[in-house]
């Protein structure tokens, strides 16, 4: 018989691959059979599900006039105590080193050595507050004392050693995908809905626009491939970058053929009517939004940087091209979407790649392989 823990989920409950990563695994765990105990400011967004073994604790930050800013972190460490006496949580799983791993640190304090922390990296607390000389200090702190560490992929466990001068073991364990949402579908009515014309192709971009993920660079690359195939760019997200992105396609006379769609939630349908799907980061750990596509049956072109060429095999299942190399990603683009025999390969091969290699059964197990390891340590 499979062991079950009683587990406390911490993750940033607003949009963003961690909070998705940290629900899905939250309700895969409560599939199996896990008491899954999510504790943050806000029901995380993807949390829409009422289902078994699953319980919200909401994190409740005090106003008081003396305070300049509001004490989040220790609102949250005494919650995270709170659930564990009460509920008698084996372990405490935070996506997040800042501040959820030192929160964690402060509960266990206050429990017992029995509570184990599971902290998972996902890049920006590395990649960019790992930078930061105020915050390298006490993120290696939070890292050392955690029971058990994992990033999303070897690229950021390898940064996060270099970066931090650390040599705690960080076990790779990558994003996953559930493949009884994410799948390819015909999407003739979802063409038709945003105008796009029969033989057409699609161009997809989704992110929360934030200055790292490079949308004008997508909208410079779309620029150039307009000009020798029939295309529209869907660009799905919203961010910081959004009014700049907007004013470069205004001046670049892309009006017409770019559709901006905001934030949406039936991202698997809309993925499924895309050719292309362009991720040109500067920095990114993973990428779940490539895996997304993939499983879609959508190639995709993103930047030989971070966590990508994890995922992105060049030539085999999509391209990876040099970060800024707008020419470079506009020719592969052309040679894909006017190669339907190069189109269905990469295709065939990306589903395969989500299927076989980064599976939500295969990952969870990955993870449950961990929460052992932490508490038999
Ligand atoms: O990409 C973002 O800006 C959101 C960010 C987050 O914190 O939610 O995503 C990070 O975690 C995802 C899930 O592990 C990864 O797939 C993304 O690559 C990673 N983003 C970056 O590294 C920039």
């Amino acid at each position: 018989m499979r062991m079950t823990y009683k587990i406390g989920i911490t993750c940033y409950p607003t949009v963003g691959g961690s909070g998705v990563v940290a629900t899905e695994l939250g309700k895969a765990l409560a599939e199996r059979g896990h008491e899954i105990h999510f504790i943050s400011s806000s029901v995380p967004f993807r949390l829409d599900c009422d289902c078994e073994n699953i319980y919200f604790h909401e994190v409740e930050v005090n106003q008081y006039s003396v305070f300049r800013y509001p004490p989040y972190d220790l609102s949250l460490a005494s919650k995270m105590a709170d659930v564990a006496k009460r509920v008698g949580l084996d372990l405490l799983h935070v996506h997040y080193a800042v501040p959820h791993a030192i929160s964690a640190f402060l509960a266990k304090q206050m429990v017992g050595e029995h509570l184990k922390i599971v902290t998972t990296l996902h890049g920006t607390d590395i990649t960019v507050l790992g930078y930061d000389p105020s915050l390298s200090d006490i993120i290696r702190f939070g890292i050392e004392r955690s029971d058990q560490v994992t990033a999303v992929s070897d690229d950021l466990a390898c940064v996060t050693n270099q970066l931090l001068s650390t040599e705690k073991q960080i076990e790779t364990i990558y994003n996953f995908i559930d493949q009884r949402i994410y799948y390819p579908r015909n999407s003739d009515d979802l063409r038709e809905e945003y105008r796009i014309q029969p033989g057409q192709k699609v161009i997809i971009h989704i992110s929360n626009f934030r200055k790292v993920k490079r949308v004008p660079d997508v909208v410079k690359a779309f620029y150039e491939i307009q000009k020798q195939v029939d295309a529209v760019l869907v660009l799905i997200g919203e961010g910081p970058e959004l009014p700049i992105v907007t004013e470069e396609v205004r001046r670049l006379g892309l009006t017409e053929q770019v559709r901006f769609l905001g934030n949406q939630k039936r991202l698997a349908e809309l993925l499924a009517m895309g050719d292309l799907k362009l991720l040109l980061s500067e920095k990114e750990s993973f990428g779940l939004t490539i895996l997304e596509a993939m499983a879609c049956g959508v190639p995709v072109i993103g930047t030989k940087i971070g966590g990508i060429p994890e995922v992105i095999k060049d030539g085999e299942n999509g391209f990876v091209c040099p970060f800024g190399a707008i020419d470079q990603v506009a020719k592969k683009a052309v040679e894909l979407l006017t190669n339907s025999a190069l189109q269905k390969r990469l295709s065939a091969s990306a589903i395969r790649t989500a299927t076989e290699e980064f599976h939500l059964e295969k990952i969870v197990s990955q993870y449950e392989a961990v929460y052992q390891k932490a508490l038999d340590g």
